[in-house]
């Protein structure tokens, strides 16, 4: 239940007098924090304190079941206002004041320089302007699969107003109808460089009313107005709202007022006596050695963990394809989705969501589209706002698939994949055309780099399957197990990858594991490993190598970012390696078996082919000749190297 009724006409008295004392307790707390830190963002908490304080008290939310089901979502997407956010959160008992006071912006606490969803009542950890409003509508999702309806509130800065991130997600917001959300702009008219329109001239409302939302511009320290239009907004109505809240950055200490220094910067020791002078407090409350006596002891915050929300979906009954005709990875993922996705069907609420940016054909997910339309978002060529989006959705518990090209859906959303994994989201990031084998489109196209990039966002497990069926297995692997996934795939159709006796290799007793090796050929002489699409191409060298009586083992590694100890020991027996990748060698498979072998103790000698530079346009099979990475060249290489393994490169 809301602490306040919304529907009222004007705010009661009531209201007005709780708006009133919290005011000041939270304006005082906003100085304490940034004081006891020495850091903050005082200005932009002060200029949003009216507005945070309205929506919190009126929003649906309940301190005693933070995580509660079918709650309203506040998403604060300038999340530098931390302070403002905590100390408002403190007045409606969501947090605890003096742990908040004394523990912000301290090593070891939830109370981060930006507001952190570890922190009951904040929904999205921002900070990296432009994403809330994404995330906002990624939650009105995920109530929307789920079958409730609840109000989503997201405030941003004026400054903020500047990234591009924040039109997508209004286009969204319009092209789905979803005007549960509702927009507010902290217009201090102020950032960090001072004067909004000097740093980046912008009509902001303008803007929205372009892309379809009705704009509403109020005084933002009018408690009436901001009540009127608010309570008027959460109505819903023909097309979504923008409040646009004309403030006073530093509102309420008269030195800090329209100042675009304290943006960013506590005040002194003697602009802290002016505060408590304005603030007409009793100076006891403001008496700083308390805290500062907490914050020596060092006392991590005692919240509540943060509650990971997984979809429980069934896997459905793998499929295998058959040696004789070629079949490409992405078509066998887009039969795979469709298969989960029918699998677990049944229920009233599919828990799934597919999200494509203009590439639907491409990466093969018109199955699951035209079976299941109410769970498939087509977002347009608006690659930021649909991975913060669909990373939002995730944290929902609804398993959500973003298929994209590599290069845009990793390389293009580095930064909004990595805040989905600072809040915790399950996102599966699904790339199609990653390495060289994208076509004729050039390098441009080439997303070589994918390993490199992924494997420091510590929570995604990265996947590069061989063959159509170990995408099958893999594809229902990620889609039942809870984190952060990539599945990457080539364009080309594959012959399915066979073991010794001419049978599907990734099929029949085969079962998918995060961190073993696929161990296609035994052999002692030393082995060639291998990853992703070059698969076949390997196979086709080893296999005319050991027919020329050189015992050569030939091993898959799917998982590079996680290998098994085992399994590096396992290799490490070997005399030698030649890694195989149409990755970048500097960052990809090669790199990451010579950090995994070398943390073990082990090191032999290791050639590593793959693309060495920017590869030119041209069919796959002249790309792959071109890195020196086609059937010949690794032949060639491998042979040179176990007649005189030394360092080459
Ligand atoms: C994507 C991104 N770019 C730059 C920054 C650095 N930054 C933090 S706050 C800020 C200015 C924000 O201005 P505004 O939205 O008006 O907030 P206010 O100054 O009113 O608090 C900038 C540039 C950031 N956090 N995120």
């Amino acid at each position: 239940m809301p602490l306040f009724d919304l529907s009222a006409d004007t705010p009661t008295p009531e209201y007005l007098a709780w708006h009133e004392q919290s005011l000041r307790d939270c304006r005082r707390e906003i100085i304490q924090m940034t004081s006891l830190a020495n850091s903050g963002h005082p200005g932009g908490s002060l200029s949003s304190l009216d507005l945070y304080l309205w929506l919190f008290a009126h929003a649906n939310v309940d301190p005693k079941d933070p995580w509660m089901e079918g709650r309203d979502r506040i998403v604060v997407s300038h999340g530098h206002t931390s302070p403002g956010v905590y100390s408002v959160l403190a007045r409606l008992g969501f947090v605890d004041p003096t742990e908040m006071v004394s523990s912000f912006r301290r090593t070891g606490n939830h109370f981060e320089g930006h507001i952190e969803r570890e922190v009951p009542g904040v929904e999205w950890t921002t900070g990296n302007l432009g994403q809330g409003l994404s995330a906002a509508c990624g939650m009105a999702l995920a109530a929307r699969l789920k079958g409730q309806s609840i109000r989503v509130w997201c405030p941003m800065g004026d400054g903020e107003q500047q990234k591009g991130q924040i039109s997508e997600a209004r286009r969204f917001v319009v092209k789905y109808g979803l005007h549960e959300v509702v927009a507010l702009v902290d217009r201090n008219r102020l950032q960090i460089g001072g004067d909004c329109d000097e740093v980046m001239p912008q009509d902001i409302a303008a803007g929205w009313a372009a892309d379809g939302w009705r704009v509403v511009e109020i005084d933002g320290h009018d408690i009436t107005q901001i009540h009127g239009a608010l309570s008027a907004a959460s109505s819903g109505g023909a097309a979504p709202t923008v409040v646009i809240a004309d403030t006073i950055m530093g509102r309420g200490f008269s030195f800090m007022e329209n100042e675009a220094k304290y943006h960013g910067q506590a005040v002194s020791p003697e602009q802290f006596e002016q505060c408590i002078a304005e603030s007409g407090d009793d100076p006891v409350l403001w008496d700083l050695a308390p805290f500062r006596a907490l914050r020596a002891e060092r006392r991590p915050t005692t919240l509540p963990p943060l509650p990971r929300r997984e979809a429980p979906l069934s896997p459905g009954e793998p499929i295998t394809y058959e040696v004789g005709k070629k079949s490409d990875n992405r078509g066998a993922f887009g039969k795979a989705l469709a298969s989960v996705a029918a699998a677990n069907a049944g229920s009233a609420h599919l828990p799934m969501a597919v999200f494509d940016c203009d590439l639907e054909g491409s990466v093969k997910v018109t199955d699951f589209r035209v079976a299941h339309p109410a769970n498939f978002f087509e977002a347009g060529i608006q690659e930021h706002h649909t991975a913060t989006c669909a990373g939002a959705l995730s944290a929902e518990g609804i398993a959500t698939f973003f298929a994209d090209f590599g290069v845009f859906g990793i390389a293009e959303t580095y930064n909004q994949h990595r805040l989905t994994d600072i809040n915790h989201g399950s996102l599966k990031l699904i790339c199609t055309h990653i390495g060289l084998d994208v076509g004729e489109d050039g390098k441009t196209h080439q997303s070589i780099d994918y390993v490199g990039v992924l494997r420091n966002i510590f929570g995604m497990q990265i996947i590069v399957p061989a063959d159509p069926n170990q995408t099958d297995r893999a594809l229902r692997h990620l889609a039942t197990h809870p984190g952060m996934f990539f599945l990457g795939m080539g364009r080309s159709k594959l012959d399915p990858i066979t073991d010794q006796d001419g049978h599907p290799f990734f099929a029949g007793d085969y079962r998918f594991r995060m961190g073993q090796g696929d161990w296609i050929r035994r052999g002692e002489r030393g082995a060639v490993v291998v990853m992703g699409t070059p698969t076949g191409r390997a196979q086709a060298a080893v296999d005319s190598l050991r027919g020329d009586g050189l015992d050569v083992a030939l091993v898959h590694v799917a998982t590079p970012g996680q290998l098994d100890p085992d399994f590096i020991d396992a290799l490490a027996q070997q005399p030698w390696i030649v890694t195989v990748e149409d990755h970048s060698i500097r960052t990809g498979l090669g790199a990451c078996l010579a950090e995994a072998l070398f943390s073990r103790g082990h090191v032999l000698p290791h050639l590593r082919l793959g693309v060495t530079e920017y590869a030119p346009s041209g069919s796959a099979e002249e790309v792959y000749a071109a890195m020196g990475i086609d059937v010949p060249g690794i032949t060639e290489s491998v042979r040179s190297f176990a007649g005189n393994p030394v360092p080459s490169r």
